[in-house]
């Protein structure tokens, strides 16, 4: 136990504001982490979304577009860790100047988690206005602050009536009202042993109160543990509660008409080349949500309705029980950038989309198809697309299980050629016929093309860039997509010489990628490799390189690579 001994006996202490500030700070920063553990808490409780994603979720679509065209492009799919962190970051430091002032004036401390209260109750507002359970969450975070703040404070500030003895030891509720200027005695706590000194014999204390300092850190320790254990139970809560927590549980039927199995000579099996099919733990992820969702099978319910004869709404045990396909479709991320790996390729298992639609009976002009996610997100699709015969699908399964949680839990769509976030609408629970004249998707109102059917595309994976290779006979291989055109032909050239075709893989039809390899020979030293393809309708990738905004980068991929 830290005693301080600065100043002498009997004098007026001098006004610590370095150690006062700092206790302060914990204070505040205890104070925050009470709320978040509460708020987390009441969410796991309540099954809603916890206030601190309701925030980031909130920031996420009300940030201008600059900035997050900006932050994908900075930091891709790390985008939502820099997100968290930022908010986090926002928190610590509000968190310790709200401590600091509110040691020194109560009232602002209240005021200042009132404000906290507020911004989280705006975002639900913003974001889920109809979920009172949101903000019911946001409210018990406040309350808990306020309750951790009022019993922090008392124990900050236990001495005021020390130096006139017990007569006028005052209840510690008054310790809030204390005026400003009354802060330095802040500093009494921790001069706990002269102010024993300077009053022998008085008892120091109510019972429930120990010495300044000590019964400061109990209660720090008290509100930490209870915070921490509060938020980590909300939690584990819905893993605890919902069984859907643990992992997707449904349990798929088998398709109608199974697809034979991926021709023989799909995968190449070159070492450092992306597999054909890519296994859905390895499949890339993009969406804005900061936290997965995980719709509930058992309560999940698709509506059809908009600009139609025959609305209708779907539930999965209707929709497991329906003749469901297969197809080999390659999604791929407006945002990839030439040579990424927003891209991959997937078996999978749902209902044909057009069928659905056409149950419904889509007016005609009803040239979107304006789709919602279960937690807002939507995504607008020109109808003639799912329309023209092509396996659009409303998908439950990936590669043989059902959709994992990050790739759309209970279900998703997919549209073969088109980007996915004109298409592929994970967690769908909502889709509206309506026209591009009436309503705009998500990325579309911030800027994003409206009609993105996905461009031709190829990417070299071996070499790796800027790897090493025995120099000799070097093997070059990658993979390219033209989403339902097809590849007819990939080139490759090495140290910007002539083009050479290499060879292509088997494919299943023409809405996946194909492998691609080729050998050269080269010397040692240092060498370039680009590649180019040219799809079923003879168009070749352009040289030209084009930003990902608004519809899709083109450009030929180039890496070097080191022979020795
Ligand atoms: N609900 C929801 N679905 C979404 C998105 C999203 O942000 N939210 N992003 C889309 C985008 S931009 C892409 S590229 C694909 C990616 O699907 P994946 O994460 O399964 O690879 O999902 C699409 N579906
Ligand atoms: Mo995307």
């Amino acid at each position: 136990m830290p005693h301080v001994t600065t100043g002498t006996r009997g004098e007026q202490p001098p006004p610590h504001d370095g150690r006062r500030r700092g206790a302060g700070a914990a204070l505040g920063l205890l104070v925050v982490g009470a709320a978040l553990g509460f708020g987390e808490l009441a969410a796991g409780l309540l099954r809603v979304t916890s206030p601190v994603v309701t925030v980031g979720d909130a920031l996420v679509d009300n940030s201008p577009p600059f900035l997050m065209s900006w932050a994908i492009a900075l930091f891709g799919t790390a985008d939502k860790a820099v997100l968290v962190t930022g908010v986090l970051l926002v928190l610590v430091l509000s968190g310790t100047a709200l401590g600091v002032v509110a040691s020194r004036r109560p009232v602002a401390g209240y005021v200042g988690l009132g404000l906290f209260t507020a911004a989280g109750l705006t975002a639900v507002a913003l974001r889920r206005a109809d979920d009172l359970g949101a903000a019911a969450a946001v409210v018990v975070g406040g309350v808990a602050g306020a309750v951790a703040l009022a019993l922090l404070l008392r124990r900050l500030d236990p001495a005021p009536s020390r130096a006139q003895g017990p007569a006028a030891e005052p209840e510690h509720g008054t310790d809030a009202e204390r005026a400003p200027g009354e802060g330095a005695e802040v500093d009494d706590q921790d001069r706990e042993p002269h102010a024993r000194d300077d009053a022998p014999g008085v008892p120091q204390a109510g019972p429930d109160r120990g010495p300044g300092r000590r019964g400061f850190v109990l209660t720090a320790a008290g509100v930490l543990a209870a915070s921490g254990t509060a938020g980590a139970l909300g939690r584990a809560l819905p893993t605890l509660l919902g069984g859907s927590g643990s992992g997707p549980q449904l349990s798929l039927p088998a398709p109608a008409a199974p697809l034979p199995a991926l021709p023989s000579g799909a995968d190449l099996g070159v070492p450092g080349l992306a597999p054909f099919t890519t296994p859905n733990t390895d499949f890339y992820r993009i969406d804005t949500a900061l936290t997965v969702p995980r719709p509930d099978p058992a309560q999940w319910t698709l509506r059809v309705h908009g600009r139609v004869d025959r609305p209708f709404e779907i539930t999965m045990d209707e929709l497991l029980s329906r003749d469901l396909v297969e197809a080999d479709i390659t999604l791929a991320c407006v945002s990839n950038q030439v040579g990424g790996d927003l891209v991959g390729n997937a078996r999978w298992l749902g209902f044909p989309l057009a069928d659905l639609l056409r149950e419904a009976g889509v007016h005609s002009g009803a040239d979107q198809i304006l789709s919602t996610s279960s937690d807002g997100w939507t995504c607008g699709t020109p109808t003639e697309v799912v329309m023209d015969g092509r396996d659009a699908l409303l998908a439950v399964g990936m590669n043989g299980e059902p959709l994992p949680h990050e790739h759309g839990h209970p279900a998703r769509l997919v549209v073969p050629g088109l980007y996915g976030f004109v298409s592929a609408t994970k967690w769908v629970t909502d889709i509206r016929l309506t026209r591009f004249a009436d309503d705009e998707a998500y990325w579309a109102r911030r800027g994003w093309g409206v009609r993105a059917p996905i461009k031709t595309m190829s990417r070299i994976d071996v070499p790796a860039p800027l790897g090493r290779v025995g120099s000799g006979e070097v093997v070059l291989a990658g993979v390219a997509w033209a989403q339902h055109t097809g590849i007819a032909g990939v080139e490759v050239r090495v140290d910007d010489g002539d083009w050479w075709e290499a060879e292509l893989a088997a494919v299943p039809g023409i809405d996946t990628w194909v492998q691609w390899v080729t050998e050269t020979t080269v010397d040692p030293g240092t060498h370039s490799v680009e590649v180019r393809a040219t799809d079923a309708t003879g168009f070749t990738q352009p040289s030209e390189r084009v930003d990902p905004i608004p519809d899709g980068a083109t450009g030929w991929h180039r890496i070097r690579f080191t022979a020795t």
